[in-house]
């Protein structure tokens, strides 16, 4: 079978990446629509071979689709969502609009695929530092279970689309020029610079991203008695999450056996090469699928809590790739 497919929001950093990875994994497409707001309409975009034009989003062009890849923001999935439902296709929103709605399915394929048939029209994609922990907190969690963790992401520049990074590289221009530089993007310099991430702070003192890692994960695990302390950083890197983690279980876990869990985790490379001290690292994550795992070891203050650290392509399985991967079960499954 082949499956009509939409991208929403085809033109930004994560859309882009959509359409990409559609035609780098062979996707069973049988017509491909790139759908964007009003200022991108009229570029194209180069697939398998062919300009394909970008076409504005307007709720007529939702018709004659089996899968809508969302890459837009919360408000405009939310605007959209029944359109695309009672136009008879599949919603895969990357947004944070349904993501803790108990109706939509919210999913990482290597962890909780089951979830995906109890969708009823929309599957919600996580946040990219939750995907990326939860790959490699699965196979641990399936053999000794986890009580609490505690995260400290180092969140690339990509993390607010392509405008982020083009701020980063332009700030560190000016910055290595000696000239005066301006912050558009991010509300303080983010080159040569790093700070708490920029989510709107709660009363409870958490930023909406430290919440989205906690309650995301609870769900994906339906755990809800999960414990986890969390900072989100904003760091000067281009497009690969980080994560220095603290994983504390109900029982002792020998260390070869979390090495043998995550060397056979699906969507987890190790990097653990303690000779030549080399270990994840963004710049060896970007545009790669999996995410890499390394310096893991027990957690000397604790006997059965094991510390590691971990870096993932914020773009592809961070949100395009864990996108499409949804899309490949539906249609693997026949929606
Ligand atoms: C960030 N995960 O990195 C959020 C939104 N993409 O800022």
């Amino acid at each position: 079978d082949t499956y009509r497919v939409a991208v929403l929001g085809a033109t930004g950093a994560v859309g882009t990446e959509m359409v990409h990875l559609l035609e780098q994994r062979r996707f069973p497409l049988a017509s491909l629509k790139l759908l964007a707001s009003e200022r991108s309409v009229g570029r194209q975009i180069a697939f398998a071979g062919e300009a394909v034009p970008v076409e504005p989003l307007t709720p007529g062009a939702i018709k004659d689709i089996d899968i809508v890849l969302g890459a837009t923001e919360a408000d405009l999935s939310r605007q959209y969502a029944r359109t695309i439902v009672e136009a008879g296709a599949v919603f895969i929103d990357n947004s944070s609009a349904f993501r803790l709605d108990p109706d939509v399915p919210l999913v990482v394929p290597e962890v909780n695929l089951a979830d995906l048939k109890h969708h009823a029209g929309i599957v919600a994609n996580p946040n990219c530092s939750t995907i990326l922990l939860v790959v490699a907190l699965w196979p641990l969690h399936r053999r000794h279970a986890i009580r609490r963790v505690v995260v400290s992401t180092y969140q690339a520049a990509s993390g607010a689309g392509a405008a982020g990074m083009s701020e980063l590289l332009r700030q560190s221009r000016q910055i290595l020029a000696d000239e005066e530089f301006t912050c558009e993007v991010f509300p303080h310099p983010i080159a040569f610079n790093l700070f708490p991430h920029d989510s709107a702070i709660g009363a409870d003192h958490y930023c909406a991203e430290e919440r989205k890692l906690i309650y995301e994960t609870r769900r994906i695990f339906h755990d809800d008695t999960l414990r986890i302390a969390v900072t989100c950083v904003r760091v000067p890197v281009l497009r690969a999450h980080s994560e220095a983690v603290n994983i504390e279980f109900a029982e002792p876990f020998a260390l070869e056996e979390a090495l043998a869990a995550l060397s056979a985790a699906p969507g987890v490379h190790l990097v653990e090469d303690w000779q030549r001290n080399h270990f994840p690292m963004p710049i060896e994550a970007s545009g790669k699928d999996p995410v890499l795992v390394g310096r893991i070891r027990q957690d000397l203050s604790c006997d059965h809590a094991l510390d590691l650290w971990l870096s993932g392509d914020q773009l592809r399985k961070g949100a395009a790739l864990n996108a499409v991967q949804i899309a490949e079960a539906l249609a693997g499954g026949g929606l």
